[in-house]
């Protein structure tokens, strides 16, 4: 049996096991696993190396509108390059309504920005902004039937904000169509209303964007969206959780029987609210919602990851130039916090960051690295088996690491379209030398081989983590 590709001699990791074996691939999946799997027309040597499936990042923002005068660094092509040298094979970014506008046209609008630009695959999580009737009377239940099966809801910002009313709506539209629902948990009247004091008060620097977003808005909101969720019986992911008591209330409802999951981030294990006092606006680059904290917080983070209250570990890749007056450094921004963009890029460095922090500093295992960053998002997301993991008959998405190879992150070794990385500095251990889409390689031994529109849409099955649990008589 001939195959296209064998990677040899390599120690391959699943979210389940580790064990040493070769990896047939022919027309883009893997054929067999096993080792003298004969001839290849590409013989891969992967000894000495780790053969682990590629990471599906399942939170990341591309080419997304955002505040007037302001706009993203990256777009597809940037974006998924970044993703594919940062070891990922699949990038799960979401298409944003804005007031006023027909779903389908945004999802038309995001699939003309994809096409035919990305280097990994992609598919889309939606955006509701405006659940008006139609949206959620034929467009929404039409699309997760097309296979956008899972949509995020904002709590805080203008123009996302959705009332309580608006969430209980777009929840039991999930619930009756099969959709998992993503929830941005901040309290928006609380962070407006302490925004609205410290600049009253001349506390107008980046730092204070924490202080305008302290732990109980991010713990409050987590608690309703539970119980909204619970109200309408349907499943609910909270994503980029920062601090132990939003993972509290995530836990306790677990433990209740709730089918309610949690995502968080690298920013929350490495970076605290210190790194937002930088002088001269410097801070302005680790302004993320919810903010960075401290310590103990970094700790309530890792003990989520450990005992799996969180399932996935994504890296909100959202990404604005520092030095640009389309970014960070808005004209606007220098007047208070309130109008520096939200977000931080990640999508090349999440993996190395849990990878060294986690597996090579003993708080996590390989297996659960995978888990975590690839099979759990595409279990959670309508993807497995064909991706997330390595299996005969899966796609062969595929990332080679050196797991020895030391690292100063620095944003000279980046991909992405911002000017810095938050993680200037970070010392790592592991890196990700080659990442492999559909049998194809994107990037082999840190050089882009990989051509732009060899990633791919992805339509996405419904979650089997978004069934209702049946307790609760839909109303
Ligand atoms: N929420 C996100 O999910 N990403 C970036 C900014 C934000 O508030
Ligand atoms: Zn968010
Ligand atoms: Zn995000």
């Amino acid at each position: 049996m001939r195959f296209d590709t064998i990677i040899r001699g390599g120690t391959v990791a699943t979210a389940a096991d580790t064990f040493a074996c070769d990896i047939g691939i022919r027309g883009g999946k893997i054929a067999a696993l096993g080792d003298h799997l004969g001839e290849a027309g590409d013989i891969v040597d992967a000894s000495g190396k780790l053969v682990l499936p590629g990471g599906i990042d399942s939170h990341v923002h591309l080419s997304q509108p955002s505040a007037p005068g302001i706009v993203m660094a990256d777009d597809f092509e940037s974006g998924t390059r970044a993703a594919a040298f940062g070891g990922n094979t699949m990038v799960l970014p979401f298409a944003l309504q804005q007031k006023g506008e027909s779903l389908r046209q945004v999802v038309k609008d995001y699939h003309a920005k994809a096409d035919g630009n990305c280097y990994v695959d992609v598919s889309f999580h939606l955006i509701i902004a405006d659940p008006s009737d139609r949206v959620l009377g034929q467009e929404l239940p039409a699309l997760v039937n097309d296979g956008y099966t899972s949509f995020k809801v904002f709590m805080t910002y203008d123009g996302l904000a959705l009332s309580d009313l608006e969430m209980l709506n777009v929840m039991s539209v999930a619930r009756e169509t099969g959709a998992l629902v993503m929830v941005h948990a901040e309290n928006y009247d609380a962070i407006r209303f302490l925004t609205d004091r410290l600049e009253r008060a001349g506390n107008t620097a980046p730092q204070f964007h924490v202080v305008s977003r302290p732990i109980p808005v991010e713990r409050e909101a987590t608690h309703r969206a539970i119980s909204l969720a619970e109200l309408v019986d349907v499943p609910v992911m909270i994503v980029h959780v920062s601090n132990r008591e939003a993972m509290d209330e995530i836990r306790r409802a677990q433990r209740k029987g709730l089918k309610v999951y949690g995502e968080t981030c690298p920013q929350y294990l490495v970076l605290t609210a210190r790194d937002l006092e930088g002088l001269n606006m410097e801070g302005a680059k680790y302004v993320c919602s919810p903010p960075p904290r401290d310590a103990a917080s970094q700790e309530a983070c890792w003990e989520g990851l450990q005992q799996k209250v969180f399932s996935l570990f994504s890296s909100d890749h959202c990404p604005f130039r520092y030095d640009d007056p389309h970014g960070k450094l808005t004209p606007r921004g220098k007047t208070s916090f309130r109008w520096v963009p939200n977000g931080i890029p990640g999508v090349e460095t999440r993996l190395p960051i849990l990878f060294s922090e986690g597996v090579g500093k003993g708080r996590i295992g390989l297996n659960d690295f995978v888990a975590l960053t690839a099979t759990n998002h595409a279990k959670t997301y309508g993807l497995y088996p064909r991706k997330g993991t390595i299996a005969v008959g899966s796609d062969a998405d595929i990332a080679i690491w050196d797991g020895g190879r030391e690292v100063t992150i620095a944003q000279t070794l980046m991909h992405h379209g911002t000017d810095y990385t938050p993680y200037e500095g970070l010392r790592v251990t592991g890196w990700p030398v080659s990442t492999m889409v559909r049998g194809r390689f994107v990037v082999r031994d840190g050089r882009l081989v990989g051509a732009k529109g060899g990633g791919a849409y992805v339509s996405r099955d419904k979650s089997p983590l978004a069934a209702p649990s049946g307790r609760v008589p839909h109303v």
